[in-house]
């Protein structure tokens, strides 16, 4: 059988348990944070010529000037050209799914006049440039490009840089294919701390962003973190979540493969099982066993399935949705019956995937909605990547003659009272003198 933990929602110490079970190390490495600063200070220092040295150094690549790091448009268009029939009507799907679904998510400018002409509003504009980060190695996925490239375009970006490393100089096609078809602008092929630092601060060829998204190994988080504040950047994600409700009455087969679909990510991956049904936790943990070894990932899945996964035993559906809401996960499948009458209680969840046949994979790839999420029960204060994160509101504040009067007594009575003489004068100026006296 392979192995799982097993929680029992009516033990003693069950939400000590689950505490335990969700802990996981997030610890800032020092001897990384020691290396990253240094590559940051000389990526500052030195410019291109320290993005060639790093390359060298970190992706085993001899490139004597910067220019060899551009991948021109011609070369993304290629990639595209190349994908077979199949893929690349699959990619196209995918990017206009999550196109539609994220144009709903545009917020538009607003402003109302009060009697007196006085105009209060929010003016939204979009960032003027956004930095993705895209991983090499056996991370890189086409799909993350477009989750991450299409919001930034729809919010009306005016340019997206890209990087992504070319260890070896192998680049994943369909990669710059879907860097094509999400209209990034620029792509670099330079990864790592140094390519957050470039973005972050500019080079002489790569153009500085106002903020840096997309997923990366350790280092490239650490980076993040330490050029936020020169930059925006999005959430530093965990690793990946998901949370499955069955009433018992799914597939066990379906079941187990929605869990080895997070579980294969990696070994950190958690995979989570909640059901009244105890023998039905059985059929599942049966049915993990059987399908395991058709996994060409079977390591990765068993690993973290043993380390991080869990089938746990509730009372009831009830009971089910308040660990959840506990668990606050990034992806939530909901494997009932009446899937909607459940929703309205789920409180904290990144993604709710609704009913037995909403495998969490769809919303990975093409459902539309985005798969960047809040993982580590970061969904009890925060929410999907989306359009609103590449845009950005400015106030809008208008005065009429008759409105600086009015505001003008409020803003000088409080400024007195602050004693901040200087603020009070500048509202009383505008006061006409007769108003002020009546
Ligand atoms: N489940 C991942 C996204 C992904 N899955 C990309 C496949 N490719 C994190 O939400
Ligand atoms: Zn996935």
């Amino acid at each position: 059988m392979i192995e799982i933990r097993r929680l029992n929602a009516l033990d003693n110490d069950f939400w000590i348990q689950l505490n335990t079970l969700l802990a996981w190390d997030s610890v800032a490495d020092e001897q990384v944070m020691l290396s990253v600063r240094d590559i940051i200070r000389t990526v500052r220092q030195q410019g291109d010529g320290a993005l060639v040295d790093y390359t060298k150094r970190f992706d085993r690549r001899e490139v004597s000037d910067i220019q060899e790091l551009i991948i021109p448009t011609e070369r993304l268009q290629q990639a595209l050209s190349s994908l077979d029939k199949n893929q690349r009507r699959a990619l196209e799907q995918a990017a206009e799914r999550i196109r539609d679904y994220h144009l709903r998510q545009k917020q538009e400018s607003w402003q109302y006049t009060e009697a007196d002409g006085t105009v209060l509003g929010q003016q939204v504009t979009a960032l003027d440039r956004a930095g993705l980060y895209v991983p090499g190695g056996k991370a890189a996925y086409p799909s993350s490009v477009l989750m991450n490239a299409i919001p930034a375009k729809v919010a009306g970006v005016a340019e997206i840089i890209m990087v992504v490393p070319a260890p070896d100089g192998l680049l994943n096609n369909m990669v710059l294919a879907a860097a094509m078809l999400a209209g990034v602008d620029k792509v670099f092929s330079i990864g790592g701390a140094q390519a957050v630092a470039a973005l972050a601060y500019g080079t002489a060829t790569v153009p500085k962003v106002d903020k840096i998204v997309g997923p990366g190994n350790i280092y490239v988080a650490t980076a993040k973190s330490m050029v936020f504040g020169a930059v925006g950047i999005d959430m530093i994600a965990g690793p990946s979540e998901i949370l499955i409700i069955c009433d018992g009455e799914t597939d066990p087969d379906w079941i187990a493969m929605d869990l080895f679909s997070q579980a294969e990510h990696d070994e950190q991956a958690q995979s989570i099982l909640v059901s009244p049904d105890a023998a039905f936790l059985d059929a599942v943990q049966q049915s993990m066993t059987q399908l395991l070894s058709q996994m060409p990932r079977a390591e990765i899945i068993k690993t973290s399935i043993a380390q991080r996964g869990a089938l746990i035993h509730v009372e009831s559906l009830e009971q089910a949705i308040e660990v959840s809401n506990f668990i606050a996960p990034e992806h939530l499948e909901l494997s009932v019956n009446e899937p909607k009458t459940w929703l309205g209680k789920i409180r904290h969840a990144g993604a709710i995937f609704m009913g037995r046949y909403t495998a969490e994979a769809l919303g990975d790839y093409c459902a539309g909605a985005n798969h960047v999420l809040p993982t580590s029960r970061t969904a009890r204060f925060s929410s999907p990547l989306g359009v609103y994160d590449f845009q950005k509101r400015s106030s809008i504040i208008y005065c009429s003659e008759d409105g600086a009067n009015r505001l003008g007594k409020i803003a000088s009575t409080l400024a007195h009272a602050e004693g901040l003489t200087a603020h009070a004068r500048s509202a009383e100026y505008r006061i006409v003198q007769n108003l002020l006296e009546s």
